[in-house]
């Protein structure tokens, strides 16, 4: 197939490029670099050694992987250029990961919450709009989140997109229905999913598009069979108080001897998924793309979940860690139950690699070998969800 993908410089779009080029797919990245841009903006560093998108290209084509090509291009403002590239590429399908990600960056201030509904809406509109307008049949895949259904329900497993609902009709009859599960978003950033999420109902029914949205976990861990093969291709890893996920946040803490931010209790279940296993679900979800005039096809892409404090506890057994519990920076439910229906993947093959195999080789292989070039400045959490809440700084920094 040959695939575009969008946001293809970042944490998981680079791994996705590599796995899918290595399986036989022609792959082209379009990516505006914007993530980069915003590493300088905060002053902050991935921990592992990122090379240039042109050095981690060559060095792709010198290890034996199929060129891939690079088009700098801003999906949510070049509407002209990125039909341009629909019409001379023709794509059989385009995967989806072109957004600003971190719920927190996108509640720092009112600059950050428009930047991120303006570009994230902006760029899947667009995205959608060229392809009708084009009249390519490329199947959509869209990195969604687990974050637009909200943590919890009412007792029963989180469905994988729709609920089915009994609705009483004015004449007393009982009528079945199936709705899109009901949204509840904690960020402006997870709000932009649930904006995506409308988007692709629309143009699945008025244009017969094809279209698949994964409605991701947390991912953890950083390599990838591929990423491995010589350091110039290495994937980031945040660790800073915006762009840093839980877990990873966790691993390099530890490694570099700072207490755990555990926001409030730590009672916050979450859904996760590590990296190898997302590259793999990118591919199972282009190897079944729904047909022209389905509806959108929706895949809850998570193995396992857990609560915020006990993965600390975890990690602070494997590795002599301590564990700060700090102001929660955010607004979010103290303590919540999660659980989520992921059969689709699992039916279709994926074989997950779970928290206990991976724990320790992330430690190890990754948190500790690149902790000279963390800056322990960067790692509190200090944007607020509203004016009440407190940064998510220990109150005893630790001493090194
Ligand atoms: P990332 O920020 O590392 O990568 C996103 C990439 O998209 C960056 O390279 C950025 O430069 C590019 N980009 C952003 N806006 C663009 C635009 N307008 N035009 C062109 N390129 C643009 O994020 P990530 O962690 O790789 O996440 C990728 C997708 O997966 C996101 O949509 C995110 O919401 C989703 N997701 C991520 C996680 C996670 O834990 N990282 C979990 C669930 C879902
Ligand atoms: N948390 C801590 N300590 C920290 C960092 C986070 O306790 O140092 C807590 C947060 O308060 C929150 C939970 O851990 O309760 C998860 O936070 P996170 O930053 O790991 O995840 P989140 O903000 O939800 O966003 C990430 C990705 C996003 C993706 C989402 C999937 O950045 O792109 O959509 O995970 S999900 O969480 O399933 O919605």
């Amino acid at each position: 197939m040959k695939i575009l993908i969008l946001g293809g410089d970042g944490f998981c779009g680079w791994p996705a490029s590599l796995h899918l080029s290595d399986i036989g797919h022609d792959v082209m990245i379009v990516d505006n670099l914007s993530r980069r841009r915003i590493d300088v903006e905060l002053g902050v560093e991935s921990l592992t050694p990122i090379a240039t998108m042109e050095e981690r290209l060559q060095a792709w084509s010198e290890t034996g992987g199929r060129p891939i090509e690079f088009v700098n291009l801003d999906v949510a403002q070049d509407y002209d250029g990125l039909l341009e590239l629909l019409q001379t590429q023709r794509p059989d399908a385009i995967v989806h990961f072109a957004e600003q990600r971190a719920a927190p960056y996108s509640m720092k201030s009112p600059r950050n919450k428009r930047y991120t509904v303006d570009n994230n809406t902006n760029a899947t509109h667009n995205v959608l709009c060229a392809l009708v307008d084009s009249g390519v049949d490329a199947h959509l895949v869209h990195l969604g989140t687990m974050g637009v259904y909200g943590y919890g329900t009412a007792g029963m497993k989180i469905p994988e997109g729709y609920l089915d609902v009994q609705v009483t009709t004015e004449t007393g009859d009982q009528v079945d229905q199936k709705i899109l599960y009901p949204t509840n978003p904690g960020s402006i950033y997870h709000m932009t999913k649930v904006l995506d999420q409308t988007l692709f109902a629309y143009y699945a029914k008025n244009d017969k598009l094809r279209i698949t949205d994964l409605h991701q976990g947390i991912i953890w861990g950083t390599h990838t069979d591929q990423t491995l093969r010589d350091e110039r291709l290495i994937n980031r890893f945040d660790y800073d108080g915006d762009y840093g996920t839980v877990l990873n946040r966790f691993l390099m803490q530890a490694a570099v001897g700072y207490p755990m931010t555990v926001h409030g209790t730590g009672g916050q279940t979450r859904a996760f998924i590590h990296i190898r296993d997302m590259v793999r679900c990118i591919q199972i979800a282009l190897e079944n793309p729904p047909a022209n005039g389905d509806k959108v096809k929706i895949f809850n892409q998570m193995t396992e979940t857990h609560r915020v404090r006990d993965l600390a506890e975890l990690i602070a057994k494997i590795s002599d860690a301590t564990v700060a519990y700090v102001p929660n920076p955010r607004q979010e439910a103290a303590e919540n139950e999660l659980h989520v229906t992921n059969d689709t993947f699992l039916d279709l093959g994926l074989n997950p690699t779970t928290l206990s195999e991976g724990l320790l080789i992330e430690v190890e292989d990754v948190a500790r070998k690149y902790a000279e070039r963390a800056d322990l400045d960067k790692i509190p959490a200090t944007s607020l969800w509203t004016a009440q809440q407190q940064p998510g700084v220990p109150e005893q920094l630790p001493v090194h």
